[in-house]
């Protein structure tokens, strides 16, 4: 696995800030025109927010040269998508999700891609055929609030390697490694084969660890299964899953931990590796 080694912030952040663009702006993109008025509002706020900063804390001329120095670096390193998701992300979704009963979501992160293969309710991810990691079965049901179970829901799932890197970020790893959309069965029910992902680490090379590195911080995020469920008729949930005893979820990065999203893994009753049950539970549109 010489070539993710190698690795480099900057090559997966330009592909995140690439594939944003696309997403943004390509065929069925979103738009993301918002009203005068509000962004009068929004951006006057952000100003004045650091404006107050700046007097408060007497911030000085060495200290806003080094700000103006990063900013720069986070875009060349193409790190916006990154440092968006890590450090603001989890208030937009929480704002987001507010009136939500199903389900608990949380961040998407900067690695999602839209239209991963599709496999049977019970497939295996693709995977090479020496990927390293613990097999993990992912088995469960998909039902709405009131109970109805939904066959045909598309469960998508991502998730790193056992080194951290995703598919289509990194270089050298084959373009759908570990990236899946599973079809829900008869009453719901999914079953998905892939393997336990590994604590990750954010990319430190660059901007972003940059100021990790001065601020004394750590780049941590515990291990982390990424999901989409999505039904017709229902609201779309974006999560992620963790493993008990991991030692940053308590210290994530991101701040995408929550209770409700902690998984519950056994040892794989029929099999090496582990097995853990999980249903996931959409809000009516
Ligand atoms: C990740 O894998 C991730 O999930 C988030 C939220 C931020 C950076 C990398
Ligand atoms: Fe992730």
């Amino acid at each position: 696995f010489d070539a993710e080694v190698t690795a480099k912030a900057a090559e997966s952040g330009a592909n995140a800030s690439a594939r944003f663009r696309e997403r943004m702006t390509g065929a069925g993109g979103r738009s993301a025109m918002v009203d005068t008025a509000r962004v009068n509002y929004l951006a006057s706020k952000v100003i004045k927010g650091i404006n107050d900063i700046v007097l408060e804390d007497k911030v000085s001329y060495a200290e806003y040269n080094a700000l103006k120095a990063w900013l720069i670096k986070v875009g060349e390193d193409g790190e916006w998508p990154l440092f968006l998701d890590v450090w603001i992300e989890h208030s937009v979704e929480e704002v987001a999700s507010e009136h939500r009963e199903g389900s608990k979501g949380t961040i998407e992160g900067p690695y999602y891609i839209e239209d991963s293969p599709q496999l049977e309710w019970n497939g295996t991810i693709p995977m090479r055929d020496d990927e390293p990691g613990n097999p993990l079965v992912f088995a469960g049901q998909v039902r709405a609030v009131d109970g109805t179970p939904l066959p045909g829901a598309k469960v998508e799932l991502w998730h790193a390697d056992d080194l951290g890197f995703y598919s289509q970020f990194a270089p050298g790893l084959p373009e759908w490694n570990l990236r899946g959309t599973w079809i829900a069965g008869d009453e719901g029910r999914f079953e998905i084969h892939t393997l336990r992902p590994a604590p990750y680490q954010i990319p430190t090379d660059g901007a972003c660890g940059q100021l990790i590195a001065a601020a004394g911080w750590h780049a941590w995020r515990p291990a982390h299964l990424h999901f989409k469920i999505s039904a017709p008729g229902y609201e779309l949930i974006t999560t992620q899953l963790y493993f008990p005893g991991d030692p940053h979820n308590d210290d994530d990065i991101a701040s995408a931990v929550k209770p409700e999203l902690m998984l519950n893994p056994i040892d794989n009753p029929d099999g090496e590796g582990f097995h853990v049950d999980y249903d996931f539970v959409l809000d009516p549109e």
